[in-house]
């Protein structure tokens, strides 16, 4: 199969299976697991900031990084579309009491600035929940994979910060950010106080995200992780992977985004097919097929039918995801499965 429905299913390396099998542990709880705080080490250096946390997953590092800034009952605004808003649960909500106030997103994976501003100058009145965070998302999964300016980032923080609060960002995917806007991943964070980052995605480590910040916040997070059942003992096992994820993964993006480019214009030639623009186009490319839900599923059975996974958005689009196991063989495959299942699904 060709599996195109995330960048998460892809496999370790042989690098990273030696690495692993080698690691040398400790039990991480005590803080004596020396592959956990090289890997920690690394990933605060990578993005700028005094410290790092290890996590299980994307999902928790959001949530220890809300729950380490918010206290109960107050508000965190997000993009409508952030992935932390939609597809994380509602653990903010569920674990810390935390009020998800959405702010319109654009395509561009920005927050609407006059909305942002609208909630952040409401009068410190009895009847409002107190502000507590404002996160951004880069790259922005839900809008087209598309990276965010950094001029965006910087004006969403100088609000934030104006009015004291701190910014997280939610960067599952800075590295494709980096090579997105031809930056470095620490220049993307440096508008955000934490930033979290995923291993497991495009960087094909099996498990394993970290949260970065000051080292008073971290220390925050780090008791988050342990209450929310995050604390892994010899987690060097899986940080070995990681670390072999940072020093070998990260540059190899930019084909996968080539790759992504060339799935968008195959597909976008494809009659019945109609591809969302991206601003800065990353690893993923969003779909919509004409006529509808019927004929949509019918198009996603037949791709599979040939071979081709794709994850569905909404009823009638789709999102194809570039990644390791995907060369530009498999592009041309998946285009060629494409015209041939959207042919079936929307001919006369
Ligand atoms: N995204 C997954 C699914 O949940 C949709 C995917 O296939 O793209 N932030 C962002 C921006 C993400 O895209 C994801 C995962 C997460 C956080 C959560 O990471 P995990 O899956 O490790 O909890």
């Amino acid at each position: 199969m060709i599996d195109l429905r995330s960048d998460t299913v892809t496999m370790p390396t042989a690098a990273m299976r030696e690495a692993m099998a080698r690691a040398e542990v400790g039990d991480d709880v005590y803080g004596e697991d020396p592959t956990v705080n090289r890997l920690e080490r690394m990933a605060a250096e990578i993005v700028g900031k005094e410290a790092g946390l290890f996590v299980p997953s994307g999902t928790m590092a959001n949530l220890a990084a809300m729950l380490a800034h918010c206290a109960r009952g107050s508000k965190a605004m997000l993009g409508a579309q952030a992935h932390t808003y939609l597809y994380e649960a509602g653990g903010a909500a569920a674990f810390g009491g935390i009020v998800m106030t959405p702010i319109r997103n654009t395509e561009a994976g920005e927050l609407d600035l006059d909305e942002l501003n609208e909630e952040l100058t409401r009068p410190p009145d009895a009847h409002f929940a107190p502000s507590g965070l404002v996160a951004l998302e880069n790259t922005h999964n839900l809008c087209a994979g598309t990276a965010v300016e950094l001029s965006h980032m910087a004006a969403v923080a100088d609000l934030a910060h104006a009015h004291r609060l701190p910014v997280h960002l939610d960067g599952a995917r800075i590295f494709n950010a980096a090579i997105a806007l031809e930056t470095t991943a620490a220049r993307i964070a440096a508008a955000a106080d934490t930033v979290s980052f995923c291993l497991s995605k495009g960087l094909a480590a099996p498990v394993g995200s970290l949260v970065c910040g000051s080292g008073e916040f971290v220390a925050r997070a780090r008791r988050m992780r342990k209450a929310l059942g995050g604390g892994m003992r010899q987690a060097g096992i899986i940080a070995a992977a990681g670390i072999v994820a940072l020093d070998t993964m990260i540059d190899r993006l930019a084909e996968d985004h080539r790759n992504a480019r060339a799935l968008a214009e195959g597909l976008g030639l494809i009659a019945g097919l109609n591809v969302w623009p991206a601003k800065r186009r990353t690893n993923m490319v969003v779909f919509e097929a004409d006529g509808g839900a019927p004929a949509a599923v019918k198009f996603a059975a037949g791709l599979k039918d040939r071979g081709v996974l794709i994850g569905a958005r909404g009823t009638s689009a789709f999102r194809a995801v570039t990644h390791h196991g995907i060369g530009r063989g498999e592009v041309d495959r998946a285009v060629a499965a494409a015209a041939s299942a959207a042919g079936e699904a929307f001919g006369d």
